[in-house]
């Protein structure tokens, strides 16, 4: 029994035996075929609104141009995506469309100024909660000055300027660095869209960057614990339940677009649509009682 010369214990496995979410790694088409046909269960309304929010170089600029990429079948980056990193790259509000075919998917994508520590850095959560209710204008500059600030809001919306989806960016191998203030101006967002009855999500980024089982094989994303964690530490801090918290990887240094990573964005995607289009089938039948 001598502890000294006993062999130290292995260490704790970093992968569940089975994956705890199902993957259609095999079914790609399937998924993008039933986005491309898509029906909003208000036809009168043309696409329903994505808002993106999240921390500086979470990743958002980058997910726009990974989804795109996947229904163009090559890597696009429309929705410049800053290499360098540091302050907010995107700086203005700017609606993305998906091209499908010789029209566009009825889902758009709101880009939007990086969260920053501090008052006068980065998106002010009060314009994120203007944005949420449609109030504002295309190409509305997210000057976090307040007194340089262009409060030239719509006056009336359409169903297609509200948000249907509030989707929180987040970086996996940063989600348990990222700062106190940054959380405070999430939650000021979040009362907002729970306010208006907006559905929130999680997309969580750059899992390549916190496992490096997942870097390797993408299909490992739900037998890696390290992930697992991070998507818990995610849902702990931000107050999304796990089931709607989605993993990706986005496209970065990739020239092609490859099956793998396209599968985990298009399965994030169809959930998000569909709890965004929950919301609009629930104005329809709320504007009818009326
Ligand atoms: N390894 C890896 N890098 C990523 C991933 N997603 C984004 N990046 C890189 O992270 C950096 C920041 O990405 P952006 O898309 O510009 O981030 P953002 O949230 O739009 O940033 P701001 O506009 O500054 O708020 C870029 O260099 C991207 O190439 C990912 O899933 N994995
Ligand atoms: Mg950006």
């Amino acid at each position: 029994m001598g502890g000294s010369e006993s062999t130290p214990p292995p260490p704790p496995p970093v992968e569940f035996d089975k994956p705890w979410r199902d993957t259609p790694w095999d079914n790609k088409a399937l998924l993008e075929k039933n986005l491309r046909e898509l029906k909003l269960s208000d036809p009168k309304v043309k696409y329903i609104r994505i808002l993106l929010a999240g921390e500086v170089g979470a990743g958002k600029s980058s997910l726009i141009n990974s989804v795109n990429s996947v229904f163009q079948k090559r890597i696009t980056t429309e929705a410049l995506a800053d290499n360098a990193g540091g302050r907010s790259f995107t700086k203005t509000y700017d609606t993305y469309y998906i091209r499908n075919g010789q029209s566009v998917l009825p889902f758009v994508f709101n880009d939007i100024m990086g969260l920053e520590p501090g008052e006068s850095h980065g998106a002010d959560p009060e314009d994120i909660a203007k944005a949420l209710e449609g109030l504002l204008k295309e190409g509305h500059n997210f000057n976090p000055v307040a007194s340089a600030k262009n409060y030239d809001c719509k006056s009336e919306t359409s169903p297609e300027d509200l948000t249907y989806c509030l989707v929180y960016v987040i970086a996996a191998d940063k989600v348990s660095m990222m700062n106190q203030e940054v959380f405070r101006k999430l939650r000021v967002i979040r009362q907002k869209a729970s306010s208006l009855g907006i559905p929130q999500a999680v997309i969580m980024t750059m899992v390549d960057e916190a496992c490096p089982l997942v870097k390797k094989d993408l299909r490992k994303i739900y037998t890696s614990k390290k992930i697992k964690e991070k998507m818990q530490e995610c849902s702990n801090s931000v107050g999304v339940p796990v089931s709607h918290i989605f993993p990706v990887k986005n496209y970065h240094e990739e020239s092609d677009t490859q099956n793998d990573i396209d599968v985990l964005i298009l399965r994030a995607l169809t959930h998000i649509v569909q709890i965004a289009d929950d919301l609009l089938n629930r104005r329809k039948r709320g504007s009818e009682k009326c």
